[in-house]
C-alpha cells in the first residue's frame, strides 16, 4: 500500500477551544462547500448537553397567547415545512483579535457555518395559538441547563416580534437533509437568519409569548455590546451580523513560491446582500475588486478570489473588505466592546514569497 494523500484520506477536523462544554471551531479555511457537513460544523455551547428523549418531548406554546398548545415531535415533523440555507456565526467570532484583549472563547475564525435547515416557519406554529393584543416578544427556552453567577438557568433568548415573524425563522428539525444531530440542537431548534447565533436556540422546550421586554442572563448580561471596561453605559443587544469576511488561502504567514496564486475567501453581511469585495495587495494603498464566484443569496456567505502574480523575495500584507447592500463595509478599526462580540475589521494576511 503507497501512503498517499489519496489513500490516507487527509481531512480537516474541528479546532478545539474546550471540551465541557463543548466549543470547537470549522477549519474554515479548508472548507470549499457552500454546505458545511455537520461533522465540521462549528460547535458552541454554555453548559453540557442536556439528555433528550423523543418519547418523553414535547414542545409547548404558552403564555400571552389566544389556545396554549402541547406539541409532540411527529406532529410539527408533518406540519407544512420550508428550507432554509442560512450561515450562523457566532457573535464571538474573531473574538482573538481584539485589542485590548478579552475574556470568553477566544474563536479566532471558525465561528461560522453554513447549512440546510429545513422546519416548519415560526409564524406558522404560531397561528395555532393566535397571540394577544399586547405581545411583544417571544421567548425560546432551551433544554440545557447549568450554573451561571451563582444560578442554575437554562440558555433562554427571546425575539421581538417583528423578528419572530418573518417567514424565514423556523423550528428546524433537518440540518443538511437530515435530522439534527444531539449536538445542534435535536430535535428542534430555532434558526434565525441574519442574526448572530445566539439567537438560534437549540433544543427546544418552550415558545413563551409576552407583554414585556425579556430579560435574563443570555439576554442582558451576555450578548450585548458593552463599549466600556468599566461602565455599562451605551450598551446596545446584540443582534445582526456584521459585515465580514474570512481569507481562507493562503494562510497567514504562509509561504509561498513565486507566480501565480489565487487568493480566495467568503464575505458575509446580517441583513441584505454582498455587493463587492475589494482586495488590497499592498497593505490597503491601492484596493481592486475580488470577482464573486456565485450569485449574492441573503443570509449566505458569499465566495470570492483574486489570481495575482507574486514575486519572488518579497512580502504581501493582503487585505480584503467586503461591502454589502445596506451601505456596510468592514471598518479599519473594529468596534472594541468589553464581551468581545461583532468582531469584523478589515481582513488581513501576510504571506511571504521565496
Ligand atoms: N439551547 C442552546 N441554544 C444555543 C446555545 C446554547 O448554548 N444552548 N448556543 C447559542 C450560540 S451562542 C450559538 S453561536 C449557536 C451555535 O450553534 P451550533 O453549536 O449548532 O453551531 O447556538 C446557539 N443556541
Ligand atoms: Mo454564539
Amino acid at each position: 500500500m503507497y501512503y498517499n494523500d489519496r489513500v490516507l484520506k487527509t481531512k480537516p477536523h474541528l479546532i478545539t477551544r474546550s471540551l465541557i462544554p463543548e466549543n470547537q471551531e470549522t477549519p474554515i479555511h479548508f472548507l470549499e462547500d457552500s454546505e458545511t457537513p455537520s461533522t465540521m460544523t462549528f460547535r458552541r455551547n454554555h453548559f453540557i448537553y442536556p439528555d433528550i428523549s423523543i418519547q418523553a418531548y414535547f414542545l409547548t406554546i404558552t403564555g400571552s397567547v389566544k389556545t396554549p398548545v402541547i406539541l409532540h415531535y411527529n406532529q410539527i415533523t408533518s406540519m407544512p415545512s420550508q428550507t432554509v440555507t442560512a450561515l450562523v456565526e457566532c457573535s464571538g467570532n474573531k473574538r482573538a483579535y481584539f485589542e485590548p484583549k478579552v475574556f470568553g472563547e477566544q474563536w479566532t475564525e471558525g465561528a461560522i457555518s453554513q447549512g440546510t435547515w429545513k422546519g416548519v416557519p415560526l409564524s406558522y406554529l404560531l397561528s395555532f395559538t393566535g397571540i394577544n393584543e399586547g405581545a411583544r416578544e417571544i421567548v425560546f427556552l432551551g433544554g440545557d441547563s447549568g450554573e451561571k453567577k451563582g444560578l442554575h438557568v437554562h440558555f433562554e433568548r427571546s425575539l421581538p416580534l417583528e423578528k419572530a415573524l418573518v417567514s424565514n425563522v423556523i423550528v428546524a428539525w433537518e440540518h443538511n437533509q437530515k435530522p439534527l444531530s444531539p449536538k445542534h440542537g435535536f430535535p428542534f431548534r430555532l434558526i434565525v437568519p441574519g442574526w448572530y447565533g445566539m439567537a438560534s436556540v437549540k433544543w427546544l422546550k418552550t415558545i413563551r409569548v409576552i407583554d414585556t421586554q425579556f430579560s435574563g442572563p443570555f439576554q442582558t448580561d451576555d450578548y450585548v455590546y458593552y463599549p466600556f471596561m468599566d461602565q455599562d453605559k451605551d450598551s446596545v443587544p446584540v443582534t445582526s451580523n456584521h459585515v465580514n469576511s474570512v481569507i481562507q488561502q493562503p494562510l497567514d504567514r504562509q509561504i509561498l513560491k513565486p507566480g501565480q496564486h489565487e487568493v480566495t475567501g467568503i464575505a458575509w453581511t446580517g441583513e441584505g446582500i454582498i455587493t463587492s469585495v475589494e482586495i488590497s495587495l499592498d497593505n490597503g494603498a491601492t484596493w481592486k475588486s475580488a470577482s464573486l464566484q456565485n450569485n449574492p443569496h441573503k443570509y449566505q456567505w458569499m465566495k470570492w478570489s483574486y489570481s495575482h502574480v507574486f514575486e519572488r523575495n518579497n512580502e504581501y500584507t493582503i487585505k480584503i473588505r467586503a461591502f454589502d447592500s445596506n451601505g456596510h463595509s468592514q471598518p479599519n478599526k473594529a468596534f472594541w466592546n468589553r464581551k468581545g462580540y461583532g468582531y469584523n475589521e478589515i481582513s488581513q494576511i501576510i504571506i511571504q514569497i521565496e
